[in-house]
Parts: C-alpha cells; structure tokens; sequence
C-alpha cells in the first residue's frame, strides 16, 4: 500500500546538493549578544569580500560526542563540502534554521537550548546516520557560547570568498551510536582519547578547522577531563558569557 508523499516527512536534505542547501537553508542572523536580528540564506551569510570581509554573525551549533570509554568522536569533512572542505573537526557542526519543526529558534528553557538540541538531531542523522532515537534531547548538555570569525584561507588562499562567522552552542553528549557516514558530509570518523587526539594534531598533514582548535583551547581539554561531571545538568562547566575569539 502506497502513502502519499503528503504522509511522509522527508528526511532533511534527502536529494538535496551542498548547493541546494545553500541556497535554501536560512541561517539565524544575530547581534553580538545573540539577539535575533533575521534570516539569510547559508550561501550569503557565509560569503566574505572586500564590502563583508566577516561575512555575517549567524547562530551556529557544534556537537561534541563521546563513546561509553570517553573517547572523542572526530569527523573529516568531505572533500567535496564548499566551506573548510577536508579539515578534521568535532562530530558535527550546523546552523538551527529559520522555519522548521521543531522550532529551531527557540534558546529559552533555563538554558537548555531546545532550538539549537533540534538542530543537531536533524543533522547528526543526516550527516553520520545517527537515529534521533539514540541521541535523546534531554542527553544533550549545553555548555556555552563561542564568537569567532574565520576566513577559509586554507582552502581558497588570502582572497577566500568562503568563511564562517559565527555564535556557536556547545553541546555535549555521551551515548553508544550506530554511525553510517553520508559521503556528502563525512569523509572519515574516529573515536580517539586525549593521548590520541594530540598525536593527530601535531601530524603536520592533517588540517583541523578553526573552531574546533579554537573551542578545544577555550575550555574543551578541560571538559574532556571532567566529561562525567561537565554532563551533570547544571555542572561549573556551562558558561553564561559568550567567549570571543578569531
Ligand atoms: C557550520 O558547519 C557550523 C560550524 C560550527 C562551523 P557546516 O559548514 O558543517 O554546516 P553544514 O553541515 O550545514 O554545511
Ligand atoms: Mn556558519
């Protein structure tokens, strides 16, 4: 028996190009206190010239995810991603979006950040396979806030016409995950601990985003040490300030 199409909630970004997504996806503008000020295209929001040499401040997620041993999952973003293509990061990085259910805006509840948790469910599924069923909203801890900016010059040399400018939410989550990487987004994943994480980073081969080295020594070795109680609601890892820094 047939549905129709109707009944049937795509998943997001089922058929859709990097190029389909920048164009459609609307990004949450904001002010340097994280006060909504509108919506822009992916696409625009991320380009830098000379008029718009940061781009524009949007909203932005990085998730943090650990194994039962405490381990650290790293993803190599696909070659073929338009932003920061083939740099190793955290497991997985987006925008909330305007306009979608769950609502994706929404960064009330005490500090829980129900808008920006939404977002990272959708694109854990859609980036590394990952059930929202395996990643519960209430196993996500949100520890804070970074500004940054940053040009894409590895990529595309001091001219890039590609960066990001963003306010970025931590969150933080320890489950078991059955991972099926979607090669549109994921070139390579790993589990590593502390010891193996530091190894990587001095291989002069490997090139690592921005924002992961700059939230990493920003507070993240720290979390790291402390993952039981950095996940503990509430714990003297979550910072209210929005932390600065390019
Ligand atoms: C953007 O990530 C968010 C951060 C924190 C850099 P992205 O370029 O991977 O976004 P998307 O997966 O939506 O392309
Ligand atoms: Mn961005």
């Amino acid at each position: 028996h047939r549905r129709s199409s109707a009944s049937v909630s795509m998943a997001y970004g089922h058929g859709m190009s990097q190029e389909d997504m920048m164009q459609k996806d609307m990004l949450i503008l904001v002010d340097g206190n994280d006060c909504v000020t509108g919506a822009m295209s992916k696409r625009e929001a991320h380009e830098f010239s000379a008029a718009r040499p940061r781009g524009r401040l949007h909203r932005a997620f990085s998730v943090f995810l650990f194994d039962e041993r405490g381990r650290m999952l790293l993803t190599k973003r696909a070659a073929s991603k338009i932003t920061f293509p083939g740099v190793w990061t955290n497991a997985c990085c987006s925008h909330p979006l305007h306009g979608r259910t769950p609502e994706e805006v929404d960064r009330s509840d005490d500090g829980g950040m129900p808008g920006a948790k939404h977002a990272a469910r959708r694109k854990l599924a859609h980036e590394l396979g990952i059930a929202p069923a395996e990643v519960p909203h209430g196993d996500f801890r949100y520890l804070g806030r970074y500004w940054y900016w940053a040009a894409d010059t590895l990529t595309y040399g001091p001219q890039a016409p590609w960066g990001e400018h963003e306010v970025d939410y931590i969150l933080c989550i320890r489950r078991q995950v059955t991972i099926t990487l979607n090669p549109d987004e994921v070139d390579e994943a790993v589990y590593v601990t502390p010891d193996e994480l530091r190894v990587m980073l001095a291989d002069a081969q490997r090139r690592w985003s921005p924002w992961f080295v700059g939230i990493m020594e920003r507070g993240g070795w720290e979390w790291w040490a402390h993952l039981d109680e950095a996940l503990r609601p509430n714990s003297r890892f979550v910072k209210s300030e929005i932390i600065y820094f390019d």
